[in-house]
């Protein structure tokens, strides 16, 4: 990848979409600055995850970083230049909320972590679904090392998926953690080999592509609520969306191949 352009309007472009089949790939394409987050990068990022999501064609979105040494290395420090007064970054809160799209996604996201995930890189990554990464990257949050705190839903998400005391070390320490490390603690789920990375990404992408696309999406959506609200609402959600999936042709398509011992062909309805 060849990192970014600027288009004729003189915008930088950093952010490319692509499309394969049902999966898209959005990738983030500073290489020469370690992918780091830049106001371009909260400007293009939330539209390609929204385009991606609202594209009838595709099931899966994957997150990764371009070049070889960086999935993203974190807010680009070369912008922190002055002190922001108070009422200013209030104000500025409405474009912050650029890590939302990631959020609001109904489809499974997958981050593809390779190289350095630092700071703002991995409140990318705690915000989508699903983290693999490839051996020898390197996991960590700096911020508190540059006078600042995660800033984007870092720190509750993060400490929902490793727990607090896990999350305590790793932000008030700032130590940096190999993927190996990541995986036995459960921020990543997968761990492949560093030129594999993209084949595991792809594999998983299109297992969960293959599946019936209402099931994955109301699957994730009581997963996600079951981390943010109480036993018996997650439970009730989790009863109603049942009970709408009990109305679907993709559930009647997978009763009827299994008895006709054939693959099944789902629709999405
Ligand atoms: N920003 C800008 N450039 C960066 C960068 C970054 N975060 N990380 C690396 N680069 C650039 C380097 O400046 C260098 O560029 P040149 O000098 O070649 O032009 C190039 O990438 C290669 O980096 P190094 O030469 O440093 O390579 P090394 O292998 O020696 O070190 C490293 C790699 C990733 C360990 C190191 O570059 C590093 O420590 N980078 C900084 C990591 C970091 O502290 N990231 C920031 C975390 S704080 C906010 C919301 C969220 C945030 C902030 C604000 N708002 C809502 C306003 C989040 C904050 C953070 O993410």
């Amino acid at each position: 990848m060849a990192g970014s352009s600027t288009d004729k309007d003189g915008t930088e472009q950093v952010i490319m979409l692509e499309r394969r089949g049902r999966v898209a790939w959005i990738t983030l394409n500073r290489p020469d600055a370690m992918n780091s987050i830049n106001n371009a990068v909260r400007d293009q990022l939330p539209k390609a995850v929204r385009d991606a999501d609202s594209d009838p064609e595709v099931r899966v979105i994957v997150l990764r970083g371009a070049g070889p040494r960086a999935f993203c290395a974190g807010a680009d420090i070369k912008e922190f230049s002055a002190s922001v007064p108070a009422i200013q970054r209030r104000q500025t809160l409405v474009h912050d909320a650029w890590i939302e799209a990631i959020d609001r996604a109904r489809k499974p996201v997958i981050a593809a972590i390779h190289g350095f995930c630092l700071g703002g890189g991995l409140e990318i990554a705690v915000a989508c679904d699903i983290r693999i990464a490839a051996r020898g990257s390197t996991l960590g949050f700096p911020e508190v090392g540059l006078g600042l705190i995660t800033g984007a839903g870092g720190a509750p998400k993060f400490l929902r998926i490793v727990g607090l005391g896990r999350a305590m070390d790793m932000m008030l320490t700032t130590e940096r953690i190999a993927a190996e490390e990541a995986h036995r603690i459960g921020l990543v789920s997968r761990l492949a080999d560093s030129d594999k990375l993209e084949e595991e990404v792809t594999k998983v992408a299109e297992k969960i592509a293959s599946l019936p696309p209402l099931s994955v999406e109301f699957a994730k959506e009581v997963i996600k609520k079951g981390f943010d609200s109480d036993l018996a609402t997650a439970s009730r959600l989790e009863g109603d969306l049942f009970a709408l999936l009990l109305t679907t042709n993709d559930r009647l398509e997978a009763a009827a191949a299994f008895k006709e011992k054939r693959s099944p062909k789902f629709t999405g309805s």
